[in-house]
């Protein structure tokens, strides 16, 4: 244990530092190809999301950094922005670049076959850069969509030696204090080949790039069955673990609230978090959140998102290690077993109310939130504009 003396009279204190970054885009309207549900109230723009990211952050103390998506969040004056967030007790966090809406990307962005494309998409990361260092953020996010969907459409190989040039190109942009994340993701929106299809990919790159390139594990983008717990347990013996974009899946890239498909395997990726200490801040890994909220209310379902994370991280704290230790040890298959379900199925919801409490949050974010008044108020005040959100 590296962890501070108070943990071990309280085995929740870790709590106290441990925070989840929202994404921008889960404000907006978002849907599926069929239909997008428009919602009353839905930010119009950049500040407006802030606004709404602001509300999950005062009601939970749990959410203190928004990540933002470039171009949708693009604004006039980033540093305004980084200020106002500020103001209303938030920060940017991650900066998302945006390599799948331009048509000159149809046969890839940072793999295209050609070099004038390529140079456009890592161009457009260097914009990327800027934006963090207006608004304070260290984190720059790839999410490449890039990929094939017919064998034989491109070289697989010439794709991979393309898309190593161009991450060497934006790595090389990138300060020393600035991290790449390099996220990975089975299909879509290609289906033959994607070229970072895979935490295997991903780390390559990274482990080719330098110290300061990551991967980001987003839950919903591995193929059914796959035992995400051991890759998060892998990237941490790597120290290759950035970050975390939470969702649930039960199909594709669901993108729904984060433990709400399947709470137990929140809670077994919380506990290889915990068992290597990186749910601390100094471990450098952001839990954050991919969501889409297409039918529920947006701010809720935030707050219920930021919950759950630390519901699931409460109970991995709970976790009695000594015992679980000795049962390994001793080769008692179900005493191991049991010493992980007892830590699962211990109801922690009284004592994050109770702690909520005791830090002047209310113990009921949801409820606290629904009689506030906020989103009868910025139903009334969000009339006409362009609604914002994920293709906005
Ligand atoms: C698309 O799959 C995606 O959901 C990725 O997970 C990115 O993180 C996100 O969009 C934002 O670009
Ligand atoms: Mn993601
Ligand atoms: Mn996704």
């Amino acid at each position: 244990m590296t962890s501070s003396t108070p943990s071990h009279t309280d085995p929740l204190a870790d709590l106290d530092t441990f925070s989840i970054e929202v994404p921008s885009w889960a404000y907006g309207n978002s849907g599926t190809r069929f239909k997008v549900f428009t919602t009353q109230g839905t930010p119009r723009d950049p500040w407006e999301k802030i606004a709404d990211a602001g509300q999950v952050h005062a009601f939970t103390g749990l959410a203190p950094r928004v990540s933002i998506h470039i171009p949708w969040d693009a604004v006039d004056d980033f540093v305004e922005l980084a200020s106002y967030a500020r103001d209303l007790g938030v920060s940017i966090g991650s900066v998302n670049s945006n390599l799948f809406q331009d048509d000159d990307y149809r046969l890839g962005s940072l793999t295209n076959p050609d070099p004038g494309i390529r140079a456009k998409a890592v161009a457009h990361h260097r914009q990327c850069l800027e934006v963090m260092r207006a608004t304070g953020s260290k984190d720059l996010k790839i999410w490449l969509p890039d990929g094939t969907n017919y064998p034989g459409q491109d070289s697989l190989r010439d794709r991979q030696e393309r898309l190593a040039e161009s991450l060497r190109e934006i790595y090389d942009a990138t300060a020393e204090d600035e991290r790449l994340l390099l996220e990975y993701k089975i299909f879509e929106p290609y289906f033959y080949s994607m070229d970072v299809p895979d935490w295997g990919t991903s780390l390559l790159h990274c482990l080719a790039l330098g110290e300061r390139a990551k991967v980001i594990l987003d839950t919903g983008h591995h193929a059914p069955t796959t035992n995400i717990e051991f890759i998060v347990m892998q990237l941490l013996r790597a120290g290759r673990l950035g970050a975390f974009d939470f969702n649930s899946r039960n199909y594709g890239d669901d993108d729904l609230i984060v433990g709400s498909a399947d709470p137990f395997q929140l809670f077994r990726i919380m506990h290889e978090i915990v068992s290597q200490q990186a749910h601390l801040p100094e471990s450098g890994v952001n839990f954050m959140l991919d969501q889409c909220h297409n039918i529920e209310e947006k701010i809720p379902g935030q707050i219920r998102s930021v919950l759950n994370v630390q519901q699931a991280t409460a109970k991995a704290l709970l976790v009695d290690r000594e015992a679980l230790l000795a049962a390994q040890q001793a080769g008692d298959v179900l005493g191991a077993h049991g010493v992980l379900m007892d830590a699962y199925e211990t109801d922690v919801r009284g004592l994050l109310a109770d702690r909520r409490e005791a830090a002047g949050l209310p113990r009921d974010p949801l409820r606290a939130f629904a009689e506030s008044g906020y989103a009868a108020r910025v139903a009334a005040e969000r009339v006409g504009g362009t609604q914002a959100g994920w293709g906005a």
